[in-house]
């Protein structure tokens, strides 16, 4: 793949009916988790450095190094249209996600069987084999891309659990959640069905080496008060695991799917801690895949990321191997590009920011801590006694032990109670037949192919799928007006062309967010809100965020519309990257040719930390390469640095100004450019103007020489000035 050029979907449609994934049966892939060196420092928790990546930005200032943590991060993507989600994936494992988890559309638990074509979900995408099949094959490029291997995951549940086994073990699916206690406390499948489900799929599981994640984190989601279901959490995760250990899962491959169940206001560490502790202490030979909080995610992402940074340093006073972010805007259901993206990277900088974390600090268990990890312990041994009590797993579900939302061995009699005879598919459990042969030699059961007189299941019926693809059927699009086509088709003008529209989650889909403030209250804001999207004409206006700063003072309020027009990228006025030279090349000019630079912040304006930036040597400014300056200070007249420029016989005056209310920037620049001229030394001076409010295009129509916005360093104010000095010369 060439990395300036965007994925090609239509390539990767195209013989898909043929395409088998790279590498099949690889299962799971870690990280290479230990000591590595990037740029001046060694992070002793971290990854190998990714081919191809983009760092945080400010990275820019620690020569871009991108230190990847130890730990697999995880981001979950489903926007309803898996070709629009291909995109995303590339840019997340650009931004260091190697897990990638797509997210089944509403209710697709309850589904009989597979699905086939690829329909647009609902809260996600439709598994289907096509859709599976493509994401693995873009997959396959990005991980060469980024050079390193990308986890791809989904789930394993409902009345359908077997046959989606099969077709991720087919498809070189790397990972998936599989616990029927999911489906029976959450779907309300049968629950004997439901089990036996689990034990087939968990033999497809581990006959393809896939690593199995469960599904305990769903009681704290559902639990009243989160923190109360945590002896219970112990439990279900006992429960699954040790299920999946006898059907012959390695215990590698088995990932307990926690979740710190508070979230601050509460007490946060000191709730989530002792959790944490207990759950690694008793089940210390499974993996941890470290999930963030969602349940107290309300719609500020702000908070969002503090939860889950939260999250992140239990992650690093305890363990965590697979590391899994939502986003930071789940509370509002817009599952957007970008914020797949920040929950990566706050994962990613927050991880590697708390390197080594554990070997720094003691934690104190002779304390609380200790004593509350061992009442958890307790809790949870006492619910699996109760359990057992009651006659069982299956009794104890009917009889409402599970979501309890009293802290056991308080109840409150509130718990989700299940029949044992009933819920979905209650009536679709047989007795094997004597000569029963499963489709896949992969099988928990027994193929009966003994009453035959052979061997094995080769000699009968050849090689199953699994063990030969060719065999695989693969089913096309179903749906004639729903499909990737049809989609594609539709907003073809916007690939590959000139043409361009905003985008939050589909491709053109014309979604931008506008955040702003009202001097009232909240619902006054609301409706002043919708008002303002309207007059920008913008169609389908809705709020997504408020929140009071005061109740009468002000509310902040965030909406999202979509914009009814196209840009077209050749009626543009395209910004070019500031030059640079190379360091020596600009030292060795200065050393000929002495430097002298007048600077200040000019007019009424105080602002002289971005000027320093430029200038001072600490911050890597011009003083660097040897240039001289004369600081003139702040609020400078413009006639005073002009006159100074002349006294000193400088060779520059460099400005920097951040005041930009009516335009004054702009027009002190032309005053500048004017009065140098008026005094007649305009030829003999470059005039260079900064500032984090200067658009360079506009600064320039002034008659400046050369012109910096936001982000500039002294390298490239060197460069400008050096190039505007070499060229005065050459004239
Ligand atoms: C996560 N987003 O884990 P349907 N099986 C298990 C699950 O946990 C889930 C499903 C199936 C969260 C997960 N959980 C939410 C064990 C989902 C989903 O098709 O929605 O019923 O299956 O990161």
């Amino acid at each position: 793949m060439d990395i300036n050029k965007k994925i090609d979907i239509e390539e990767i449609l195209k013989d898909i009916e043929n395409y088998r994934p790279k590498h099949p049966g690889r299962g799971w892939t870690w990280r290479d988790a230990g000591a590595h060196e990037y740029g001046d420092f060694v992070y002793y928790q971290s990854g190998s450095p990714l081919k191809n990546s983009v760092p945080l930005p400010s990275a820019r200032s620690l020569q871009n190094i991108d230190p990847q943590p130890d730990s697999v991060i995880t981001t979950e993507i489903a926007s309803g249209r898996f070709e629009d989600d291909i995109r995303r994936m590339r840019m997340a494992a650009w931004h260091g996600a190697d897990h990638i988890m797509v997210i089944r559309t509403a209710g697709q638990s309850h589904f009989d069987g597979l699905i086939e074509g690829t329909t647009q979900g609902v809260g996600g995408i439709p598994v289907t084999r096509k859709q599976v099949r493509a994401q693995r094959k873009a997959l396959d490029m990005i991980e060469e891309e980024v050079g390193r291997p990308i986890n791809y995951h989904s789930y394993i549940s409902g009345v359908a659990g077997p046959e989606i086994a099969v077709m991720f073990a087919e498809e070189g699916v790397n990972g998936a959640h599989q616990d029927p206690q999911y489906n029976v406390l959450y779907r309300n499948i049968n629950m004997v069905r439901s089990f036996v489900d689990a034990a087939e799929s968990k033999k497809i599981i581990q006959y393809a080496n896939i690593a199995q994640i469960d599904g305990a984190h769903n009681a704290n989601a559902t639990a009243k008060d989160a923190w109360n279901v945590m002896p219970e959490l112990l439990v279900q995760h006992a429960i699954n695991s040790l299920f999946s250990e006898k059907i012959g899962i390695k215990p590698e491959n088995i990932l307990l799917s926690t979740v710190p169940p508070a979230a601050a206001p509460a007490p946060d560490i000191r709730l989530n801690l002792p959790y944490a502790i207990a759950l690694r202490n008793l089940f210390s030979k499974y993996k941890m895949r470290a999930q963030m909080n969602t349940k107290y995610m309300d719609s500020s992402t702000r908070e969002a990321t503090v939860t889950h940074v939260l999250n992140l340093l239990i992650s690093r006073l305890t363990s965590a191997d697979v590391q899994s972010t939502i986003t930071p805007d789940e509370g509002r259901n817009v599952p957007w590009h970008i914020y797949n993206i920040e929950a990566v990277d706050t994962a990613k900088q927050a991880l590697i920011g708390m390197d080594n974390l554990k070997e720094l600090v003691n934690l104190n268990l002779e304390g609380d801590l200790g004593k509350e990890v061992r009442y958890l312990k307790e809790r949870a041994i006492l619910y699996m006694e109760d359990i057992i009590k009651q006659g069982g797993y299956f009794a104890a579900v009917g009889n409402a032990a599970f979501i309890d939302s009293g802290l056991f061995p308080e109840r409150n009699g509130d718990g989700i109670a299940r029949d044992p005879e009933g819920g979905i598919g209650a009536d679709a459990i047989f007795v094997r037949d004597e000569d029963y042969l499963a489709p896949v030699a992969a099988h928990y059961g027994y193929n009966n192919f003994k009453q035959y007189g052979v061997k094995n299941h080769l000699e009968l019926i050849g090689e199953c799928t699994l063990e030969n693809a060719d065999l695989i059927t693969f089913i096309d699009e179903l749906d004639e007006n729903d499909n990737v086509h049809v989609r594609m088709e539709e907003n073809k003008k916007y690939r590959n062309s000139n043409l361009l529209k905003p985008e939050v989650e589909w491709l053109a889909d014309g979604i931008v967010a506008v955040d702003l403030f009202f001097p009232t209250s909240k619902n006054i804001a609301q409706a002043a809100a919708l008002e303002v999207g309207h007059k920008m004409n913008l169609e389908d206006v809705e709020v997504i965020h408020t929140e009071i700063l005061h109740p009468a003072e002000g509310t902040r309020v965030q909406f999202k519309g979509k914009v009814p027009f196209d840009i077209d990228i050749d009626s543009l006025v395209i910004p070019v990257d500031p030059e640079e030279m190379s360091e020596k090349e600009i030292a060795d000019f200065v050393l000929d040719n002495p430097v002298l630079v007048v600077a200040g912040t000019i007019g009424e304006d105080e602002h002289s930390v971005g000027l320093r930036e430029i200038i001072d040597i600490k911050h890597g400014g011009i003083e660097k390469y040897g240039i001289t300056y004369e600081y003139m200070g702040t609020s400078v007249p413009i006639e005073k640095m002009v006159d100074a420029a002349i006294e000193l016989n400088a060779q520059a005056i460099l400005i920097s100004t951040i005041i930009s209310h009516d335009d004054i920037h702009y027009r002190n620049m032309k005053k500048l450019v004017d009065y140098a001229t008026e005094k007649g030394v305009r030829d003999k001076l470059v005039i260079i103007v900064g500032g984090t409010q200067v658009t360079p295009e506009l600064a320039l129509k002034n008659g400046v020489d050369a012109a910096f916005g936001r982000g500039t360093k002294g390298i490239h104010v060197a460069t400008a000035l050096v190039k505007a000095l070499q060229e005065k010369a050459g004239k």
